[in-house]
């Protein structure tokens, strides 16, 4: 059926049904499907293929794949593979509560990385073939060319490198889309690399759609259904006072001269203290500001309404469902403000360090010397995975960390002597801020960095058990550089799993 979405005769000619589409994917195979967040995702193969795996799991016959994505999708990919139990591999990250469950009752492997890094691997080779590729596009050009979804995350990468590609039509993709994405075609593995010719976050370096031989396309299927993102729950207090406290901090590197007027390029994590700060940005006395960062999500729309944002660099859209409308219906007032590229470029670290961003990032842990852990709960149960954190955070101008000091009803410190898991190492933790305060620990050694978080960051019910610790760990310590006493370093954390509580 040819429609105006699909304007490329050939292209039309390999319309099909999902689930015939889907019985072109075999056990054993490789995946790369689109996604990143909630957006952009393909929402008709992966549930076809689910329905095919759990049919063939019924028959007694083995039916799981290898899931490749651009980071994490949607309840009708990871979540019906995932309860299919079809999935065996899957990478670079995930947030599906049910494939979290079969990775954590180790039923699914899962390679967790740096969401820069997916796509250089990906053409290293040691991740093995790409089999077939699955992305969801807004239509096809007269050309040939596919104009990119709510999201473009690894999708050139798995366009090029699958052997054969299904591509996902979705109507419900606002048409006005075409012209906001910047796909750069430049990137190359050693010894062939050159510098990316991007100096400002609202640079063009690329073309607005992806290149796809024709003839490695196996079916195209229509889709018409919505993205599904979460939607934010409002800011609670900790949000609104961690906000406050990273405001006043940011005004006070302005007036130190450390920080322009209208900041460096703002790149946000995910979440709603994420969300609260973006929030807090519109009353706040800087103007003009950018944002190079990893996804758009509510905060930043309403930054770009109100004008105090010009523009905002990312490689999706991660917005709620009436964030999402608003967006829908008036594209047109934002699309100028807007370039979605590819993640190897969104999250680029030599663009990162090039610009200068602002990285501000949840955790789940921060140690009294600043290491902190992103994605394991108590050392061993992964709860998202590192995401972009680890490229924002190491190559960013300024690098905080944002958390509520206490987790689980005041059963858990965040504030633990010693992380249970590191993904970022102090060096690359240059503020902490918990609704208790503020911790810049630029510039200090391990033994002020501590003194600082534990006065600072520390919710008051656990500074004595905090401040206990490190006295008679610079006691009873083997060096005094980052003085720990190795036996007691996590017995926070076995004393929560015991007993439900980290209290003593
Ligand atoms: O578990 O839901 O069972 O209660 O961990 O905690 O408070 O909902 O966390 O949504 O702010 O996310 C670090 C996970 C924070 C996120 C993290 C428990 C807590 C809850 C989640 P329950 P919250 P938030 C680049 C940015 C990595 C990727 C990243 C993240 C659950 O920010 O995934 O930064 N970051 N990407 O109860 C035990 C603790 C705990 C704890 C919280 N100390 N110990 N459990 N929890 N703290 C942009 C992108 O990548 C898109």
């Amino acid at each position: 059926m040819m429609t105006n979405r699909i304007a490329h005769a050939g292209l039309a000619s390999k319309s099909r049904s999902a689930q015939d589409a889907a019985a072109l994917i075999h056990d054993g195979m490789t995946v790369g499907m689109s996604g990143f967040t909630g957006s952009g995702y393909p929402k008709a193969v992966p549930l076809a293929l689910a329905d095919r795996m759990t049919a063939a799991h019924q028959a007694g016959d083995r039916f799981r794949v290898k899931i490749w994505t651009g980071a994490s999708t949607g309840p009708e990919l990871d979540g019906a593979l995932a309860k299919a139990d079809g999935v065996e591999f899957r990478l670079p990250y995930n947030s599906d509560p049910i494939a979290r469950e079969r990775i954590n009752r180790g039923e699914m492997h899962y390679f967790d990385m740096h969401l820069s890094q997916v796509a250089p691997m990906a053409w290293q080779g040691f991740l093995g073939d790409l089999d077939v590729a699955v992305v969801e596009v807004t239509g096809i050009t007269p050309d040939g060319d596919l104009i990119p979804s709510a999201s473009v995350g690894n999708n050139k990468t798995w366009i090029d490198r699958a052997k054969g590609v299904i591509l996902e039509v979705n109507r419900w993709q606002n048409p006005a889309l075409e012209g906001m994405h910047d796909i750069y075609y430049g990137t190359a593995l050693p010894p062939h690399r050159i510098p990316i010719p991007l100096v400002r976050a609202d640079q063009r370096i690329g073309q607005p759609t992806f290149r796809c031989d024709p003839d490695k396309v196996i079916a195209v299927v229509e889709t018409d259904a919505p993205d599904r993102n979460a939607p934010f729950s409002p800011p609670d207090a900790a949000a609104h006072a961690i906000a406050g406290h990273l405001l006043d901090f940011l005004g006070h590197e302005v007036r130190q001269g450390r920080l322009p007027a209208s900041l460096l390029p703002l790149q946000s994590g995910v979440g709603n203290i994420a969300n609260a700060v973006l929030s807090g940005l519109i009353d706040a006395p800087f103007d003009n500001m950018v944002a190079y960062t990893e996804v758009i999500q509510d905060g930043m729309l309403d930054l770009l309404e109100s004008g105090k944002l010009r523009m905002a660099s990312a490689t999706a859209f991660s917005l709620s469902p009436e964030a999402a409308a608003r967006l829908n219906s008036d594209m047109h007032r934002f699309r100028d403000k807007m370039l979605l590229r590819p993640q190897e470029i969104s999250n680029h670290p030599e663009l990162i360090r090039r610009l200068g961003c602002i990285a501000m990032n949840g955790l789940i842990e921060a140690d009294i010397y600043g290491n902190v852990n992103s994605t394991h709960l108590m050392g061993s149960r992964i709860q998202n995975g590192i995401g972009g954190s680890g490229d924002f955070a190491r190559n960013a101008y300024l690098s905080v960390f944002m958390t509520p000091s206490t987790a689980k009803g005041g059963a858990i410190s965040a504030i633990v002597p010693h992380c249970s898991h590191v993904d970022h190492i102090n060096q690359d933790v240059q503020v902490i801020v918990t609704e208790q305060g503020l911790a810049d620990l630029r510039g200090l050694a391990p033994r002020q960095r501590a003194e600082l978080i534990i006065a600072r960051c520390a919710h008051p019910d656990f500074r004595p058990m905090l401040a206990d610790y490190y006295a008679r760990a610079q006691k009873g310590s083997f060096g005094l550089q980052s003085p720990m006493l190795p036996g007691e370093a996590l017995a926070w954390h076995q004393r929560y799993i015991e007993t439900g509580t980290m209290r003593g």
